[in-house]
């Protein structure tokens, strides 16, 4: 897996940005239209699992078309040998990388996931996952299911951008920020601020509060969820997140199961993808490629 300039000279990791960031919107360039978009994703991957999550929880399945890549990239990357001839339905094409030189021939950042590709101008318009699912939300609201839930209310956007933020730095990234540092000092500055901020959530909920802004859930469960859920599995062991693990969290652990017990959440979570994933790809943290047996959590 290569970081490259991704690693500063005091060993932290600083994420690269988003290359395609054009927005699917009413009166732009891509409008929103059931079956033009097609989404790429992988099981095992977080910021690609918000994307999953929330297109079957507004019920989108049938509006936003879906390949799932194969949870081992090899050198050329993200492989759709999940797909009938190990192609993708929609492009023909072998890798994920071929859609990204495809849209922009001079990439040359990392082939991630999630993106999408539009059908019409056959290219990608985006792979910036914090955009994706606001965009699920607001622009496809014509296309919701009838009693899908308000994701991301009107009113109350400020607040959770704010504390989207604050979840993104302290803990989404912050896991990736103690696993991929290369030096001490970074290492232990990521894991200290990972701890605190679930210890924070583990206040939060402290009031009875089913969901993180109250008795409605909201993009931040989504977007909480989808580390939590990888927290045991791989974060404590492979990213040396190890101070804790969710299970000696009470409330945080009810609420990750409480979640997990909606079938969008559930569904969309496959531990084997996750699992051969992070130990089989990222060969930087774990070398031999050795998938651990365990930890038996049950989620039920
Ligand atoms: N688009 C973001 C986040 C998405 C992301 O990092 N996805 C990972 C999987 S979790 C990926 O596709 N990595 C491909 C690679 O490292 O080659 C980024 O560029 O950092």
């Amino acid at each position: 897996m290569k970081l490259g300039k991704e690693i500063a000279e005091d060993g932290r990791f600083v994420r690269q940005g988003n290359r395609f960031t054009d927005r699917i919107e009413d009166g732009g360039p891509y409008p929103p239209e059931p079956g033009r978009y097609h989404l790429y994703a992988s099981l095992a991957c977080p910021w690609a699992h918000r994307s999953l999550i929330v297109r079957e929880l507004l019920g989108l399945q049938d509006v936003i078309g879906v390949t799932i890549v194969d949870p081992i990239r090899d050198e050329k990357g993200w492989r759709f040998t999940l797909s009938p001839d190990d192609r993708d339905p929609v492009t023909g094409a072998a890798y994920l990388s071929e859609l990204y030189l495809a849209s922009d021939p001079t990439y040359e950042g990392r082939y991630t996931v999630p993106c999408v590709w539009d059908t019409v101008t056959k290219r990608l318009v985006s792979n910036d996952y914090f955009q994706l699912t606001l965009t699920w939300e607001t622009a496809f609201r014509p296309w919701h299911a009838p009693g899908a839930p308000d994701l991301y209310p009107k009113q109350r956007r400020a607040e959770i951008d704010e504390f989207n933020a604050w979840l993104h730095d302290g803990l989404n990234n912050g896991v990736y920020q103690a696993g991929f540092a290369t030096s001490q000092p970074a290492y232990e500055e990521a894991v200290v601020k990972v701890f605190a901020t679930l210890d924070a959530l583990e206040e939060r909920l402290g009031d009875g509060r089913a969901y993180l802004h109250g008795d409605a859930l909201t993009e931040s469960d989504v977007r909480a969820y989808t580390t939590l859920v990888r927290f045991d599995v791989v974060y404590h062991s492979h990213f040396k997140c190890m101070l804790r693990r969710l299970v000696d969290y009470p409330r945080l652990w009810a609420y990750a199961r409480r979640l997990y017990a909606i079938p969008a959440f559930r569904n969309t979570t496959d531990f084997d993808h996750i699992k051969r994933h992070y130990y089989v790809t990222q060969t930087n943290i774990n070398p031999t490629g050795i998938v651990p047996i365990g930890p038996a959590v049950d989620w039920d």
